[in-house]
């Protein structure tokens, strides 16, 4: 894990080039008054080397540039293809406390860790236990990002109830964190959703109950200030499942998918520790948009002849994410997650709004690649897409021609 504050090192150097020229020229004008001792001593030269090397880390150390101008910009970009390229910033981040933070290897929940849907008909008592988490990890191979984290996982772990169940939620806030974090369920009818009871400091755990009145798939974040939209796109959200009476429908293979926005002070792509960008949060101009947490972070596993059922949420802060599998189309949508109303049927792309969520549901036909996608497509090249990889027989009825062999 790269964890080497290149922001940090560029801004030293630049301040060392910068100091660099009075001091000189007020050493060359000693150098005059001086013996020949002092002219041999090359400043003129010592000082266009120093000069030289400082500008030059201070500049580039851990910039992001495409390595050969086979575009008209050096801005790298991280979507599937070459794409179009962003603009180049440097920014100034200071990073503190790096070593009390643990670091994650994946920062992606498991599209999978879903639990299994509820056959029972009465209603339970459920405890969770959700530690928030302060850690370290990879946006891409080599770019750090703090995140704060439910389970040391982005998005939260996939909770599952049935309507009238009571859920008891214990969340601690780890000792090795920093700020105090707290937990806001959309699902809970009462105020600020649990939030007002579970602000919990470092190194304390609060415990809130609540039942569960609405069926529907619902967002859970950390409400805590001074900035809830900070602490969500930090990575504080994940996805409550609230199941109806008589269950929903059975399905192959179900997927837990969140989108979110990171904000670094850092351009896309620039290598090494990134400080959080408030000022590009509060213009709504993410440095990555992904899905569950990490560019690449959702890759999934089905078979011709599957019936899926994606769950998919959006952490925001900002964007209203177009959902859309390239390739397929939703049989069935549960719009904007609502249950025992109307369902879309024969949906091509879905809008899944900020602190939001929806249910698609498909049947695989082909086998193949299929890319889920936020289809404001400028997106994808900050990295929102995943893949879904589908094995199984060709169905030259539906599909034609037959893609050639490979
Ligand atoms: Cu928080």
């Amino acid at each position: 894990m790269n964890i080497i504050p290149y922001q940090l090192i560029r801004i030293a150097f630049l301040i060392l080039a910068l100091l660099s020229i009075p001091t000189t020229i007020y050493l060359l004008h000693r150098m005059r008054k001086k013996s020949e001792k002092w002219k041999r001593l090359h400043l003129i030269e010592i000082e266009a080397v120093f000069l030289i090397i400082t500008l030059a880390i201070g500049l580039f150390a851990g910039v992001a540039y495409s390595g050969f101008p086979s575009s008209p910009q050096f801005v790298k970009t991280v979507g599937p293809g070459a794409g179009p390229h962003l603009p180049l910033l440097s920014s100034v981040h200071f990073f503190k406390n790096v070593n009390n933070f643990e670091k994650i290897d994946d920062i992606s929940e498991n599209p999978t860790a879903i639990p299994p849907p509820i056959s029972r008909n009465t209603s339970e008592h459920l405890t969770i236990d959700i530690v928030a988490k302060e850690v370290l990890s990879e946006i891409i191979p080599g770019t750090t990002f703090n995140y704060w984290t439910f389970n040391d996982r982005v998005p939260a772990p996939f909770i599952r109830a049935r309507v009238g169940d009571t859920i008891t939620i214990n969340l601690e806030n780890h000792p090795s964190n920093i700020h105090t974090h707290s937990l806001d369920f959309h699902a809970v009818t009462g105020p600020g959703g649990g939030a007002e009871v579970l602000q919990v400091p470092p190194g304390e755990t609060k415990t809130f109950t609540f039942k569960a009145l609405n069926p529907g798939i619902y967002i859970y974040h950390c409400a805590s200030m001074p900035s809830v939209a900070a602490h969500m796109t930090h990575g504080q959200y994940g996805l409550i499942l609230i199941e109806p009476e008589e269950g929903l429908p059975p399905v192959d293979k179900e997927f837990y998918i969140v989108q979110g926005e990171l904000y670094t002070m850092g351009s896309t792509g620039d290598k090494g520790l990134q400080a959080f960008d408030a000022q590009a949060m509060l213009d709504g101009n993410p440095t990555y948009i992904v899905f569950n947490g990490r560019v690449g972070g959702v890759q999934l596993e089905a078979n011709v002849g599957d019936t899926i059922r994606m769950y998919v949420g959006n952490g925001g802060v900002n964007l209203i994410s177009s959902f859309h599998v390239i390739g397929e189309i939703f049989d069935t949508v549960y719009p904007e997650g609502s249950m025992k109303g109307a369902l879309f049927h024969n949906v091509q792309t879905t809008l899944v709004p900020a602190g939001g969520a929806t249910i698609v549901e498909f049947k695989l036909e082909e086998p193949g690649t299929y890319i889920l996608v936020d289809h404001a497509l400028a997106r994808v090249e900050k990295g929102a897409y995943g893949i879904l990889n589908v094995q199984g027989e060709f169905n030259e009825e539906i599909y034609y021609p037959k893609p050639t062999e490979q």
